[in-house]
């Protein structure tokens, strides 16, 4: 039984607490008949497809997009989402995946688009019908986004995007893509901008799908003179590094919650384990190494579930940059939620590393999560730079 008493903490409204139990029930219903169905692991985009539309019928999108759009809040409930990540992550990585797209693909439009771009894209992000990517890294630019390479310039008509970009979720499936790009108003982070590309465009590629530990859409796409309208544009010329930036703000503290989801279930599958399986003639649980790893693994979960509502709590109060509590977020708890679910796999023994087993399946899941949305080193350069200039 799933810890869940830290909704009792002062950071959540009665109405996050209906919430986290509402998705509950519904991903214990409902999730199982999609991830789990015959030839699902199989083709992962044909089940993301399905994901999305469940979650979309489901309302649970809705927290994705503002109020003015389809959505559930005037602005983006950052406790929400972090309540909704660490929830369907317990259920399952590619549920989660597919939610956190679908904000983070649209979070560029939500803060930076044109009323009209809003209203093209969200609504229907909101109802599932149009899945979203966020496309920021290159093959030379990945935790340096100053140094973003592919060219946004003006053409008659509109606005051509021309260059690389690599490790795109989404990638292939997505129908659209918040493209960052170099515009030249200046050198590194002021020379940049962002735009909405449809997947449709004459000109864009997918030039290789790419596999990785725990399957999802990715792929490296080209963009060979994509023209779009001017309309296209999200947030000011030369703004887009900051858009990256206050996307990135919200969906940080995201990231960590679902490593917690993760942990959480990691920890929950060795409680349950543990008091059953007997060695040297008493139950695993019962022996004091076993109780010293799971007292360390309750501790790790519970300051990272601190550090994540703190962030959460502190944004949704109106902050206007938690970058600095949401890199402590993403960073405590990714980097513990691998040693949780490292120290779960252990207590499983050789089943732990037997396909098809709990534990197996999130200790792959967790690992790209130290590395996107800015790898953990990148969250200690962000904390040590805040620090040193304060
Ligand atoms: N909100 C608003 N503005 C921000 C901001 C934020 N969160 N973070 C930085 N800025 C502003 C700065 O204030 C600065 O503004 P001025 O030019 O007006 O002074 C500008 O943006 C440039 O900031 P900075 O000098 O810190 O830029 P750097 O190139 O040194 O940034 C880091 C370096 C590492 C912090 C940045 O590139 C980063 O976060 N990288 C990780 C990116 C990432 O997550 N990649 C994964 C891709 S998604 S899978």
């Amino acid at each position: 039984m799933v810890d869940t008493s830290f909704l009792s903490w002062p950071f959540f409204d009665d109405h996050h607490r209906t919430l986290a139990a509402d998705l509950d029930g519904w991903a214990t219903e409902t999730l199982p008949g999609i991830v789990d169905a015959p030839g699902a692991h199989d083709d992962v985009d044909a089940t993301c497809r399905a994901l999305v539309k469940a979650l979309g019928a489901g309302g649970w999108l809705r927290y994705a997009v503002p109020k003015a759009y389809g959505g559930m809040f005037d602005t983006l409930d950052v406790r929400s989402l972090c309540l909704i990540r660490e929830t369907l992550a317990r259920h399952s990585g590619l549920a989660d995946f597919v939610f956190a797209m679908q904000g983070l693909g649209s979070g560029a439009i939500t803060l930076g688009g044109s009323e009209e771009t809003k209203a093209a894209y969200l609504p229907l992000v909101a109802s599932g019908e149009k899945i979203a990517a966020f496309a920021l890294t290159e093959p030379e630019a990945g935790s340096d986004v100053a140094s973003i390479a592919t060219g946004l310039t003006d053409v008659p008509g509109g606005l051509r995007v021309s260059g690389h970009k690599t490790y795109i979720s989404n990638g292939g499936i997505a129908d659209f893509y918040c493209v960052f790009a170099r515009s030249g108003e200046a050198d590194g982070a002021r020379g940049l901008s962002a735009a909405v590309v449809d997947a449709d465009t004459p000109g864009l590629e997918i030039e290789e799908r790419i596999e990785v530990i725990a399957p999802h859409p990715l792929a490296r796409l080209f963009f060979q003179g994509c023209t779009v309208p001017a309309g296209n544009l999200l947030g000011a010329r030369g703004g887009g590094f900051k858009l990256a930036m206050q996307t990135l703000d919200i969906f940080r503290s995201t990231v960590g919650a679902a490593a917690l989801g993760f942990a959480r279930r990691a920890l929950d599958e060795a409680v349950t384990h543990t008091k059953s399986r007997v060695l040297f003639g008493k139950p695993l649980a019962e022996q004091p190494i076993t109780q010293e790893r799971l007292a360390e693994m309750a501790l790790d979960v519970d300051a990272s579930a601190l550090l994540i509502y703190r962030a959460a709590w502190t944004k949704d109060s109106g902050a206007p940059r938690v970058t600095r509590e949401a890199a402590m977020a993403k960073l405590h708890a990714t980097d513990q939620a691998q040693t949780v679910i490292d120290k779960a796999l252990q207590m499983f023994g050789g089943l732990g590393v037997t396909h098809g087993v709990k534990v197996e399946e999130l200790y792959r899941e967790i690992r790209a999560l130290r590395i996107y949305e800015g790898a953990s080193e990148v969250q200690k350069l962000v904390i040590a730079r805040q620090l040193l200039s304060e």
